[in-house]
């Protein structure tokens, strides 16, 4: 009945994988492949025009986009309800969607890319380089300012401060409440997946001063539910070892 279509180090599939763990939804997981390029073929772009990853078919139906895909599923299931029911603070949680989509989820991009999956085009001729970007439905203009050398020291520079005043708007907010917005909701899930790579990426000393934040990151990674959508070969350190810190 549902089918994520999406990829295990894929931070929006990790948004949703989280979701449906949390609320106990069972669900078949089905990897596309972007090295072979299966986000971007014709026929997954019938049922996703973005040509992103994750998308939900729900009795054979697309839902798009990973926040959407996260509100529909609390609509659709109501049991373990993560989002408030009284429409004041619904409100306030999906300002906090909102912000993460804004700021650290296109803040988290640039290091990923830079340190990451840029190494895939350094090799690439001209040619074939500009038939990588062309093929982006969604970001061909993200992918030719990377080009193949990766994007600035100042873009590079000015996505670390974001990703600074994310955790610590986040410890504002933790300093008299477990979790984003009270109770557990959606906005806690929706961020996760960027502070998870922060640290796979050696970005954890940017919250070395916030208690209230690293208690909420204890708390998260204690869910059975981040466990079971953080399983081997969902972090970029697991598929590319030069990433792991020395032990
Ligand atoms: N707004 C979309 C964005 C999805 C997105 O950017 N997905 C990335 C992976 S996290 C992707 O598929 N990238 C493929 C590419 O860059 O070619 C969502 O939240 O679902």
């Amino acid at each position: 009945m549902l089918e994520l279509l999406n990829n295990p180090i894929s931070t929006c599939s990790q948004k949703v994988r989280l979701t449906l763990h949390e609320k106990g939804i069972p669900f078949t997981d089905t990897t596309l492949n972007f090295r072979k390029k299966d986000h971007l073929s014709p026929e997954y772009l019938k049922l996703n025009p973005d040509g992103v990853v994750p998308t939900l078919l729900h009795d054979g139906r697309p839902v798009c986009d990973s926040s959407v895909i996260m509100e529909y599923l609390d609509e659709v299931f109501p049991a373990t309800p993560l989002s408030p029911t009284n429409p004041y603070d619904r409100a306030k949680m999906r300002k906090w969607l909102r912000f993460i989509e804004e700021v650290p989820t296109a803040a988290i991009r640039i290091p990923s890319f830079n340190k990451v999956f840029v190494r895939h085009r350094r090799d690439l001729s001209q040619e074939d380089l500009d038939k990588d970007t062309k093929a982006r439905t969604l970001r061909k203009t993200f992918y030719e300012e990377m080009g193949r050398d990766g994007f600035s020291d100042a873009r590079e520079a000015e996505s670390l401060e974001r990703l600074r005043e994310t955790v610590t708007r986040m410890d504002g907010a933790l300093a008299d409440k477990d979790w984003l917005c009270g109770p557990l909701t959606l906005a806690d899930f929706c961020v996760v997946p960027t502070i998870d790579r922060m640290r796979d990426l050696g970005l954890a000393p940017i919250w070395d001063d916030l208690p209230n934040f690293a208690r909420w990151w204890t708390a998260m990674q204690d869910r059975p539910a981040y466990r079971a959508t953080y399983y081997e070969g969902t972090r970029v350190s697991d598929i590319y070892p030069d990433l792991k810190e020395p032990a």
